[in-house]
């Protein structure tokens, strides 16, 4: 299926564009957002005084590594308004992101941003192949979660007729995607999965379905977690990327070529940085990505730390999109286990267990300390034919299991083969770490 090739196109032609000019228009709309965060924002105009710059220092886009850093905790110390670059009078939307601990961080949207977030999910749902011949069902919970309406907004400027139906309720989903005659569905990977065990307990064969398109985000996934979805639902499965103080979905997609995600780098700039030095790095290098907004009026974002690890991709996509592509994100800074020592992702672990037939891509990894010494489990679902099967058929998958996980992450970790529908599923993002090391 080419893009391109569609009667009906929305794609922007930014995503186009020769690499000079569209460096043009990241430069002039960089100095304009400087400007705007200088002038309106306390916080920023105190760092960049505290560096004796000024807005009439950015004069290229290398410039930009002149600026300072801003992170999650400058959300929440200046809790709820105090990154607005806005008067309230020209805000039309306010979104909201709990995490994991305290208050929750707010972000916010002019009228001229809410058109740019419209775009960019249009181009993000047309570099997935979908146009307004489709049937959307949008999954992604509606709310503060930036997921559900982001998704929304783009679907409807595309044509696409959109079934707000939103996270949850499983059985009213299946049913939805059966009789609606839908053709594209967005959700958090780990959902769709949930969604496809329900169908599939329900007599009912995702393949057997029109559904062809799936876009996903909002949570990790491996490639192989791609891959699996795509044989199991017989869908292209697409990647899409973002977080609340950008701009929520839409800061970077996938293409027909699943090479990356492409960042729209007209209103994002994106950048590397070795987490622990701040260096910036140069393409092909991985790292902690940090973003800033190019175009964002109501809350603009000078090199944001995001927490999550990737690499810009170097050359050119085969799609022609000439703005650059992110690796798949497979992992936070703030992700990482560390276990007797040795770094450990979530990531990895997926990785292994998906490369081992016989289970589904249902897992928990649970930490706990014995007289001060780490433990890791890892608890996986194994398929049913299996589970009803004989106990050496569970032992020597375990065995698998064990040895897999100990060749990509280094050491030896306890599987458990758990019944089908025993780990809790989630409406929207997975949790798959359960750490009780500080419960003891
Ligand atoms: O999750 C926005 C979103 C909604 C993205 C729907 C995609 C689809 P937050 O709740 O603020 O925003 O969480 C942002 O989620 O920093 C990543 O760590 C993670 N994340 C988002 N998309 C992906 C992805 C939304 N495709 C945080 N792969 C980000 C890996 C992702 N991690």
């Amino acid at each position: 299926m080419n893009n391109h090739s569609t009667a009906f196109n929305p794609a922007s032609a930014m995503d186009f564009l020769p690499r000079e000019q569209l460096e043009k228009v990241q430069l002039e709309r960089l100095q304009a957002i400087v400007k705007r965060a200088y002038d309106n924002v306390a916080l920023f105009r105190k760092r960049m005084e505290e560096r004796n710059l000024s807005p009439s220092d950015i004069k290229s886009l290398k410039d930009i590594s002149k600026l300072p850093f801003s992170v999650k905790a400058d959300l929440r110390d200046t809790y709820p308004y105090g990154l607005f670059a806005s008067p309230l009078k020209d805000i039309v939307r306010l979104h909201a992101s709990s995490g994991t601990t305290g208050k929750p961080i707010v972000v916010a949207y002019t009228k001229e941003d809410m058109q740019v977030w419209t775009s960019v999910m249009v181009r993000t749902f047309a570099a997935a192949g979908l146009s307004n011949s489709d049937i959307v069902q949008n999954a992604f919970g509606y709310g503060l979660f930036t997921g559900g309406l982001g998704a929304h907004g783009g679907l409807e400027a595309l044509g696409a007729a959109v079934i707000p139906i939103s996270g949850g309720n499983t059985e009213r989903q299946i049913m939805v995607l059966k009789d609606f005659g839908v053709t594209g569905i967005c959700c958090t990977p780990s959902y769709f999965i949930h969604l496809l065990d329900k169908a599939e307990e329900a007599g009912i064969s995702m393949k057997e379905l029109p559904l062809k398109v799936g876009v996903f985000g909002a949570e990790p996934w491996t490639d192989a977690m791609r891959k699996r979805i795509e044989l199991d639902a017989g869908i292209k499965a697409f990647d899409i990327y973002g977080l609340s103080e950008i701009i929520g979905p839409g800061v970077a997609t996938e293409c027909h070529a699943h090479s990356g995600l492409h960042v729209f780098e007209d209103h994002f700039y994106p950048e590397i940085i070795n987490p622990e030095t701040c260096e910036v790095l140069p393409d092909g290098e991985e790292g902690e990505l940090v973003l800033s907004t190019l175009s964002k009026q109501a809350m603009p974002m000078l090199r944001y730390r995001t927490r999550d690890i990737t690499v810009i991709e170097k050359g050119e996509c085969p799609c022609g999109r000439t703005i650059r592509r992110i690796r798949r994100i497979s992992r936070r800074s703030d992700d990482m286990i560390i276990i007797r020592g040795v770094n450990v992702f979530p990531s990895q672990i997926e990785t292994a267990l998906l490369a081992v037939e016989g289970t589904l891509p249902h897992y928990n990894i649970i930490l706990t300390r014995e007289q001060g010494l780490d433990n890791i489990e890892v608890d996986v679902e194994v398929t049913e034919e299996l589970f009803s099967d004989k106990i050496s058929g569970l032992e020597e998958l375990r065995k698998k299991l064990s040895s897999a996980i100990e060749h990509i992450i280094g050491i030896r970790v306890k599987v458990k083969l758990v019944a089908p529908r025993t780990i809790p599923r989630s409406e929207g993002k997975a949790k798959r770490v359960i750490d009780k090391r500080n419960m003891e």
